[in-house]
This record gives C-alpha cells, sequence and structure tokens, in this order.
C-alpha cells in the first residue's frame, strides 16, 4: 500500500497498540500532526515539549506500556533533553519522535537545525537518523523492541521532514533482529543455586530492592522469597511499591534520607541481596565502609551494572522475574530470631519522626494526612526536593507503579507533568502531584493541558516560600550562608490556577489541613492545593553526602 512516511509512523504506532501520544507541533512535524488530525490516536498537546516528555515517561511508570512523545527540530527537539535523560537514568520505556530539516538541509545551520541524535547519544538506549523512508517500519518496530526488553529506556527516531513526506510502498515488519543486542532472561542455574545456598545459610540477611523488580514486574515473586525465606526488604526511591511498605518484613527506604533501622540493617547484616538496583551513591554513602559484613548476590539484567560500584560475590544476570522465581523454589523458611530482635530493636528506637508544632502545618503531617484519606490507594507524583522525600518517606506504597518521581536525574519540574501522563494513563486513580513552590515553577505552564483536557490532575503544594532542600544543606554544611533560596516572593497560586480555570485553595492552618484536603481531592477535576508548611523543617534521618551510611544525622539525640 502507498503511503508517506508520517502515515506509515502512526500506521506503526496503531499496530503497537499506542493509544495516546504526548507532543507539541512545529513546522518539521507538520506531515505528522497532519496525519494525527484524523488518526484514532489521542494526542495531549503540552504547553512545552518537556512536559510531553515528563508525561511519556509518567504515562509508562504507572502502565507499563512504552511511552510516547513528539517535538519538532531544533528547539523542540532539544526541549526533550532532560526528559530523555530522566528516563535514561530510572530505566522507563519511552519512544520519542523528532522532526528533522530535510536531508538535504542537514549539516547547513539551517533554520531550526539541531543534531538530536548527536546530543541525545549518551542519555538514550539507542537512536536513529531516518535517511531512507522504507527503514521507516523496521526502524519503529526495533525502537519500540529496544525500549522495552532487557533494561527498558529512552529511544529516539529523528525523522526528516522530506522523509516523513516521501511516499513508498508500505509493507509492515515485527520482526526485530539485532545483531549484538540479545538481553540474557534467565539467570544461571549455577550461580542461582549458589545465591539460595547462601540465603538459607544466612544469619543476617537483607533484601535491598531498585526500580527493576517494578519494571520486570516481579513483585509477586520478591514478596514470595521475601516471607518464604524470611528475609527482611529495603528499597530504594526507585523500588518503593515493590514490597508492601506496611508489612512487618519491610524496612522502608534505605539511603540518603532512608530509615534508620534500613541503614543500620544494611551496615550489619551478612549477605545482601540487590534486585534490579544499582548501588547509587545516594544509597550506598560511603563505598568502602558499606555493608562491610556482608557477601553481596546481585540480580540484574544490565550485566554492566554488576560489580560497577561493588564487588560482587555472587553476580547473577537475567530478568528480576525468572531469576527470583528460580529462587523462591530453592529456599527455606529460617526462624533468623536474633536479627529480627534486632531490627524490631532499632525500629522501636528510631522510628521516622518529626517535630509537630501548634502554629506551624508540618510539611510531613500534610504527607501523612494524604495517606489516610486516600488510605495509601493514590497514585503520588513528586517533584525533586524535601517534598519528595518525606513524600517517600511517609506515604506508605503498598503496589508498585504507584510512585512516580525522579531518582536518577533529580529533576525539578518533573513531577507535574509526569502525574498528566499517570493520570493519563490510570484515569480510574486518584493522582496527586506532592510539589515544592520551586519545582512548581519549573513546568507550571502545563496548568494549560490540565486545564484544556479536564485531567483531573490534584497538585498539593508544599509551600516552604523557598528552595527547601537546598537551604537544608545551606543550614547543616555551609554555616546557615542562605544564598539565593528564598522563594517569598512567590505568586499566588490559586489565583494562577484561576487564571487557568482551575479551582485552587490555600491552608494556613493546621486544622484546616484534613478537611481541605478531604474536600479538594474528592472532586472530579484538576486543583491545586497550596499549602503554607513551616518554612524550617529538615529531611530526617540524613546520611551527609559520602558519609557512612549508620552516621545518621537527625536522630533526635544531637
Ligand atoms: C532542574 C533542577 N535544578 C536544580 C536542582 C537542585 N535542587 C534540588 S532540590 C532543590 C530545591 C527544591 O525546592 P522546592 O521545589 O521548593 O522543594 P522543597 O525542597 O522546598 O520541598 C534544588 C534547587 C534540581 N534538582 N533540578
Amino acid at each position: 500500500m502507498k503511503m508517506t512516511g508520517a502515515q506509515a509512523l502512526i500506521e506503526c504506532f496503531i499496530r503497537k497498540g499506542v493509544e495516546v501520544v504526548f507532543g507539541y507541533p512545529g513546522g518539521a512535524v507538520l506531515p505528522i500532526y497532519d496525519v494525527l488530525y484524523d488518526a484514532p490516536i489521542r494526542h495531549v498537546l503540552t504547553r512545552h515539549e518537556q512536559g510531553a516528555v515528563h508525561a511519556a515517561d509518567g504515562y509508562a511508570r504507572v502502565t507499563g506500556k512504552p511511552g510516547v512523545c513528539i517535538a519538532t527540530s531544533g528547539p523542540g527537539a532539544t526541549n526533550l533533553v532532560t526528559g530523555l535523560a530522566n528516563a535514561y537514568m530510572d530505566s522507563i520505556p519511552i519512544v520519542a519522535v523528532t522532526g528533522q530539516v530535510a536531508t538535504n538541509l542537514i549539516g547547513r545551520d539551517s533554520f531550526q537545525e539541531a543534531d538530536i541524535t548527536g546530543i541525545t547519544t549518551p542519555i538514550t538506549k539507542h537512536n536513529y537518523l531516518v535517511k531512507d523512508v522504507r527503514d521507516l517500519p523496521r526502524i519503529i518496530s526495533e525502537a519500540f523492541y529496544i525500549a522495552t526488553t532487557g533494561r527498558p529506556g529512552p529511544v529516539l527516531i529523528d525523522l526528516p521532514r522530506d522523509v516523513s513526506s516521501a511516499e513508498f510502498d508500505f509493507v509492515y515488519t515485527d520482526k526485530v533482529d539485532l545483531v549484538g543486542y540479545k538481553p540474557t532472561y534467565k539467570g544461571h542455574v549455577k550461580q542461582i543455586e549458589e545465591a539460595a545456598a547462601a540465603i538459607n545459610g544466612s544469619r543476617r540477611p537483607v533484601l535491598y530492592v531498585g526500580g527493576g523488580v517494578i519494571s520486570s514486574g516481579a513483585h509477586r515473586e520478591l514478596f514470595a522469597l521475601a516471607t518464604k525465606a524470611n528475609v527482611p526488604v529495603t528499597t530504594t526511591l526507585m523500588g518503593l511499591g515493590a514490597f508492601p511498605g506496611n508489612h512487618p518484613l519491610s524496612l522502608g527506604m534505605l539511603g540518603m534520607h532512608g530509615t534508620a533501622y534500613a541503614n543500620y540493617a544494611v551496615m550489619n547484616s551478612d549477605l545482601l541481596i540487590a534486585v534490579g538496583a544499582r548501588f547509587d551513591d545516594r544509597v550506598t554513602g560511603k563505598l568502602d565502609v558499606f555493608a562491610p559484613q556482608a557477601k553481596v548476590i546481585h540480580i540484574d539484567i544490565d550485566p554492566a551494572e554488576i560489580g560497577k560500584n561493588v564487588d560482587v560475590d555472587i553476580p547473577i544476570v537475567g530478568d528480576a522475574r525468572n531469576v527470583l522465581s528460580s529462587l523462591v523454589e530453592r529456599v527455606q523458611h529460617v526462624e533468623r530470631t536474633e536479627w529480627f530482635e534486632k531490627i524490631a530493636g532499632w525500629k522501636r528506637d528510631y522510628p521516622l519522626a518529626y517535630e509537630e508544632r501548634d502554629d506551624e502545618i508540618a510539611p510531613q503531617y500534610v504527607v501523612e494526612q494524604i495517606y489516610e484519606i486516600t488510605k495509601g490507594q493514590a497514585i503520588i507524583a513528586t517533584e525533586v526536593g524535601q517534598h519528595q522525600m518525606w513524600a517517600a518517606q511517609y506515604y506508605r506504597f503498598d503496589e508498585p507503579r504507584c510512585f512516580v518521581s525522579s531518582g536518577g536525574l533529580g529533576t525539578m519540574g518533573y513531577g507535574f507533568p509526569a502525574a498528566i501522563g499517570a493520570q493519563v494513563g490510570r484515569p480510574d486513580r486518584t493522582v496527586i502531584d506532592i510539589a515544592g513552590d520551586g519545582s512548581f515553577q519549573m513546568n507550571i505552564q502545563e496548568l494549560g493541558t490540565v486545564a484544556s483536557n479536564r485531567i483531573p490532575v490534584k497538585v498539593v503544594i508544599l509551600n516552604n516560600g523557598c528552595l527547601g532542600m537546598v537551604r537544608q544543606w545551606q543550614q547543616l554544611f555551609y554555616k546557615e550562608r542562605y544564598s539565593y533560596i528564598d522563594l517569598r516572593d512567590n505568586p499566588d497560586f490559586v489565583q494562577i490556577a484561576a487564571a487557568y480555570g482551575i479551582k485552587g485553595r490555600r491552608i494556613t492552618k493546621r486544622e484546616e489541613v484534613r478537611p481541605v484536603l478531604e474536600e479538594m481531592l474528592a472532586l472530579p477535576e484538576p486543583v491545586v492545593i497550596d499549602v503554607q508548611v513551616c518554612r524550617g523543617a529538615n529531611v530526617y534521618p540524613m546520611v551527609p553526602a559520602g558519609g557512612a551510611l549508620d552516621k545518621m544525622l537527625g536522630l533526635g539525640r544531637e
């Protein structure tokens, strides 16, 4: 059948099951937008390309399906860079399509030309510049395959304008044959047996779980392993929800702002079972004293992860779901009374806690109230800063794919557009962006997207009038020299919401928190809630950057 490149692109999207794309038009993608005009695919027009790529990312995180976004050439394409880097660091499957100037104009500094394949090479799993329209069906199939298999990640397809306008005989292909790209799904049996023996023989084991467990859909296998072998579980930020946060075996999050009991458990363990986690410096703290007594099992689909940051005793390359289910068959129940008594002692002595005051609203209290009102059933997106860590600490995630947060890159401005994508992917769920007043202003223009599409995302701003996390670091490590963190001249967020036709409320007193949140969260439309929280609250516990994991500030003892 004769088709243009643009028609072929959309036809392939339909065959790949793409239901929604997030994007922003411009000259180089007009042929694609012309086809989208009557295609059976929903297009969500964001107000910035960064919004589009973060929305595709949020959609992917909650649905498990790849997110798709489109941007024009030049500035449209470069506006995707942060979102692609963000998805790359967190292993999120995205297929991004950018327009490019016509092939005869490439390399001539043409209007709106940018070498986006060059720019994104280090921040995409793979990228393509399509030079011949006949390659397009194969490239699209490869892009989806690469984005979603092995360790997931973003793939970019750069499509010159003449290629998307060119006609050719369209033949769909699903076949992918990539030399040198063959992810290993099954772990080596010998290593799995060795790992099972180590677990059975361990007296103080800890499961250290990352986002890989969520992306591979291994949470049930993880639950089976932890409960059968009787092993406590701590997760990274990306791993929140992989194991029920309310379960007695849960230690919560570990690392810089992890729970004291998770950090103590890791530092005292004799066997660390890392699954789909990458020993990020926010987790390990000072590497040469990290988990000093522990033998390390590392399960990961990406062989490049193994041994990257820590020496591993039992490496297992494979899909977490496969490997964990083989492990479950081979482990047995071990009592480990002494170990659990020790952990219970740490939990009793060092619970997560914060200071309550009558005259000011504690930000942690707001998160607790959101948790209680939503009964833990909401999808929570966050921006980056203190509010992100409080959301991670005080909202108990019981299910995977319910926490949408920028882990690796730490991108302020991520949460709101990601929440939009999450809400589009999960219209049945309440989606809340827990935001900081600084971060929210980084992609505040997406209020236009939620307003015009009536996407019922809720934004709760923990408004402390400053860049709180930076304030905390300046307080603790720069002698309270508060350099350029003041946001006291913030605009009135309720009025801004109103200007977009969105309902908003400001909360200034503690007793208003519960009723106003209840009322606003129940509305079937987007809302903005500006909670004036105390300025001086810190995220505790805290392991100073590069410090040992068991040397935490804020345990109520200094
Ligand atoms: C794009 C970007 N720029 C700068 C930073 C550095 N940074 C990390 S946290 C933070 C402060 C965040 O302030 P706010 O959003 O108000 O949240 P709070 O910490 O007050 O909860 C900054 C500036 C970042 N993470 N991302």
